[in-house]
């Protein structure tokens, strides 16, 4: 099993899209291991966004993940990185396609709803910023066998 972190940002929130976005990441099975409602702090947006913090939209990004709770996850599953990616679309809201969660909701590069893990080696990483290992929980989903 793959485990991706997955981050419902501002926009998620205060648009009243949580329980939209959860759906979409559970109609297709994937397993919510770990959640949590929180605020960014200014360190872990940094620690974050690191491949980021040279790049002109940085400041836009620091400014927007920190501005109001978000809902921090990690989910598991077969394939869940590229699973959660498709289900996100593409970055760019005007580029994703409908159906998808960007495409549907996203409206500019930054209001973009969700951020998930893009590799293996950026989920443990990034789900070590998010999570201590005690707060991930190891459960069977009892419907697993009908999918
Ligand atoms: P994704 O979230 O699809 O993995 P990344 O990792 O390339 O995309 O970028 C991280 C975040 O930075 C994006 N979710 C988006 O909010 C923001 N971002 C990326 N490219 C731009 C850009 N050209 N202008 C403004 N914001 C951007």
């Amino acid at each position: 099993m793959e485990r991706s972190l997955v981050l419902l940002k501002p926009d998620t929130i205060q648009r009243g899209l949580i329980g939209e976005l959860i759906g979409r990441l559970e109609d297709k099975s994937l397993k919510i291991s770990a959640m949590k409602l929180m605020k960014v702090s200014d360190d872990l947006a940094r620690r974050h966004y690191e491949e980021h913090l040279e790049k002109d939209f940085f400041s836009d990004l620091f400014e927007f993940i920190t501005s109001s709770p978000i809902v921090a996850m990690v989910v598991e599953g077969e394939q869940a990185i590229e699973v959660t990616r498709r289900l996100m679309g593409a970055t760019n809201p005007f580029e994703a396609e409908p159906g998808t969660i960007r495409g549907d909701y996203g409206l500019d590069l930054t209001k973009n709803l969700i951020h998930g893990s893009d590799s293996a080696e950026s989920a443990d990483r990034e789900i070590d910023l998010f999570f201590d290992e005690e707060e991930i929980l190891n459960y069977e989903l009892t419907e697993k066998k009908w999918c």
